[in-house]
């Protein structure tokens, strides 16, 4: 394990460990128990991709100067609250799309004794960032601009989430609205704020930039850059081995506006858009195995494999644009992260 991951992981134990003795709370045995067990179940165990940006974006603004162990702590700090708010996400999501593994484990609800208890726990989640802000973070001078970027892109987050759940509505179950310009809102609001921009956007805060002066040039390209990351989720949710992305796919069956069935249209004769319109959104495997079958037909994989490399010549293009060579640094360490990824 590198070096850096080591540190962030230490930072996890200590900002846990903070939360568990908040003394806005009288812990119990039980209680204190719950939200270790929770926590480590839920906010650690993904790829961090997103955490480590946080570190990794703000060296390279700092053009490789060395990091002192308060501005790794902090950046590390900031990390974690992306990943607590992508692990609040998912607790919610999973409930949301029935989901059944998640990090190649059972997903937080399906755990008998957690059940609904999750919808609390996912809000829990929530709560802890603005926690972990308070206490290391309310004496900077970024710390209203830091509690504001958060609130804004949870904000879009959960318009995003929003959007994903009412184009699948049970009783108005219509494929023929499904499109890339919805496929692309979506995507924008749900994944790549949160997952692509904060990341970016911490850093810059930490390193005492003004975001409105800076992001506006980096904010395009960042959330063409999660649109990419988004349809790579869509992709894997059919394509990918389980085993590898730690969860199975349940687009098909939830009638998700995906990638995959938003191009399966476009290149659908009649005959085959009816097959797909009979088979979509089902429940069942025969259904779910039929409609693989048909996106295996029109060459998804392929057309997945074109779509893939030419977004990433348009991604590098797009950031050599840049003017400046410490941004540019940034976007590609993160585009090289997720191009041709399995998980
Ligand atoms: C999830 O989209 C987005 C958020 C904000 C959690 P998704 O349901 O496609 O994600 P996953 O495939 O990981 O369940
Ligand atoms: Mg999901
Ligand atoms: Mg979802
Ligand atoms: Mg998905």
């Amino acid at each position: 394990m590198s070096d850096l991951k080591t540190r962030f992981l230490e930072v996890y134990s200590v900002l846990k460990s903070e939360l568990l003795n908040d003394p806005a709370f009288e812990f119990t045995d039980d209680s204190r128990q719950w939200v270790e067990r929770m926590l480590d179940y839920n906010v650690p165990g993904g790829k961090l991709n997103r955490g480590l940006s946080v570190i990794d974006s703000y060296k390279l603004l700092k053009e490789g100067k060395e990091l002192s162990d308060d501005e790794i702590f902090l950046s590390s700090a900031l990390g974690w609250c992306i990943e607590w708010l992508q692990a609040y996400f998912l607790v919610l999501d999973d409930i949301m799309d029935s989901s059944h593994t998640r990090r190649g484990q059972p997903c937080w609800f399906r755990l008998p004794k957690v059940g609904m208890i999750a919808v609390n726990d996912g809000i829990l989640l929530r709560n802890h960032i603005p926690r972990i802000l308070k206490k290391h973070f309310r004496q900077k001078p970024y710390y209203v601009d830091l509690l504001d970027l958060f609130n804004e892109v949870e904000f879009q987050t959960a318009c995003g989430q929003m959007i994903d759940l009412i184009t699948t509505l049970v009783g108005e179950k219509d494929l023929s609205k499904y499109s890339l310009p919805i496929h692309r809102r979506i995507v924008q609001y749900k994944t790549a704020y949160y997952s692509f921009y904060l990341p970016v956007a911490c850093a810059l805060l930490m390193s005492g930039e003004d975001l409105e002066k800076h992001l506006l040039d980096v904010k395009d390209i960042l959330i063409e850059m999660g649109t990419y990351f988004q349809v790579q989720d869509d992709y894997l949710d059919c394509f990918g081995a389980p085993e590898v992305i730690g969860k199975i796919g349940t687009d098909i069956e939830d009638f998700k506006c995906s990638w995959l069935v938003v191009k399966a249209l476009e290149l659908s004769n009649e005959e085959q858009k009816k097959f797909l319109h009979e088979n979509y959104g089902k429940d069942d495997p025969a259904s779910v195995a039929k409609v693989k079958e048909l996106y295996n037909t029109l060459k998804l994989q392929d057309v997945f494999a074109e779509y893939e490399s030419k977004s990433y010549d348009k991604l590098i293009k797009f950031i050599e644009a840049h003017p400046s060579q410490a941004v540019q640094a940034v976007l590609k360490s993160f585009l090289g992260k997720i191009y041709k990824r399995q998980k």
